[in-house]
């Protein structure tokens, strides 16, 4: 099953809400702006699949100001226009562009990324997948298993470190996070591995303590490999929808983010929450996950979620 097919099939219960929600998307955009009710069933949809208040309303305005067709298809230029980062988004809006297709630049700035994210979100599968696709594009890969707090999660580790032949560095368990970090970072430089993935505790986010942590091994990793700061990526659940995104703020004050995979699309309904979090917190999304397959994390790419959002066809080559 391609990627594509499995994104369309990850989002269909964010579809089927929307599409109960919204009422007819065929209609025409001048005539549905003369109806109150369908102006409000569509605003609902968007609440519901927690687009958020502040989004809802710029999607509404451009959706009003849309000279496309019908209501499907101006949402779904509204939607794209969401997605974009801030900066591209203003231009946009300013220049009067539609948004085209361009998938996230997901290749790490540095050679080092730290995965954080609070417990169960998939943290260590996501790394592990992450391994197998930048292996799939020819990159060394390194993984560290600096989750100490949690027997199993170094084992995890190792075991997808055996299945894709990366090499996983270990320390013992209870032990210091930063100190495995340390040592993975060290190794990594002087085997000149192109990429480290940095496992690492995910102990509710409310706790002082693991934020403290996660500064300590972002230091350590710095200090250990000078140079090139390294990249702090947070998995989020989409299934924790509005509450995921009050984890990141807490974890973006910590430890300051430069990427976001989302995971668990498969599993909700509010698939809409893509959209705060690349208002609210500026940070790119670099991977969506729909699934726990090896091939079901992919690049995000605005246009193509939303076309997968709307069962509508992705043009060959685009
Ligand atoms: N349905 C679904 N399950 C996922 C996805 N990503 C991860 N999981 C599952 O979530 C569970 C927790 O993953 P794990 O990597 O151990 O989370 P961690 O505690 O953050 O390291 C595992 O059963 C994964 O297979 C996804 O995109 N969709
Ligand atoms: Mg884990």
């Amino acid at each position: 099953m391609s990627w594509l097919t499995r994104l369309r099939e990850g989002l269909s219960k964010t579809r089927k809400q929307l599409n109960e929600a919204a009422g007819d998307l065929s209609t025409d955009v001048r005539e549905a702006f003369t109806r109150l009710d369908t102006v409000e069933d569509l605003e609902y949809a968007l609440i519901a699949a927690d687009v958020g208040r502040a989004a809802t309303e710029e999607i509404l305005e451009d959706v009003k100001a849309s000279d496309r067709r019908n209501l499907q298809e101006a949402l779904m230029d509204a939607l794209t226009l969401q997605l974009e980062p801030d900066a591209r988004r203003a231009q946009f809006r300013r220049l009067g562009f539609t948004p085209d297709a361009r998938r996230a630049v997901v290749d790490p700035r540095g050679h080092v990324v730290m995965i954080v994210g609070v417990n169960g979100v998939g943290k260590t599968t996501t790394i592990a997948k992450l391994g197998e696709y930048y292996m799939s594009r020819g990159k060394s890969v390194m993984f560290a298993a600096g989750d100490t707090f949690r027997a199993a999660a170094g084992a995890q580790l190792a075991v997808w470190g055996e299945r894709l032949g990366v090499p996983v560095v270990q320390g013992p368990e209870g032990g210091d996070p930063a100190a495995v970090a340390y040592d993975a970072a060290t190794a990594r430089a002087a085997r000149g591995t192109d990429l480290l993935f940095v496992d690492t505790a995910g102990r509710l986010h409310t706790k002082h303590n693991l934020m403290e942590e996660l500064k300590k091994v972002r230091r350590v990793i710095d200090k250990a490999d000078p140079g090139e700061p390294a990249d702090v990526w947070l998995v989020l659940d989409a299934v924790t929808g509005q509450n995921g995104l009050a984890q990141a703020k807490k974890f973006h004050e910590a430890t300051p983010l430069t990427g976001v995979i989302v995971t668990k699309l498969d599993g909700t309904a509010k698939g809409g929450i893509l959209i705060p979090i690349v208002r609210e917190l500026g940070v790119p999304i670099k991977f969506i996950g729909v699934g726990e397959g090896a091939h079901d994390l992919q690049p995000f790419d605005s246009q193509e979620f939303v076309r997968a959002l709307f069962d509508v066809e992705i043009p060959r080559g685009s």
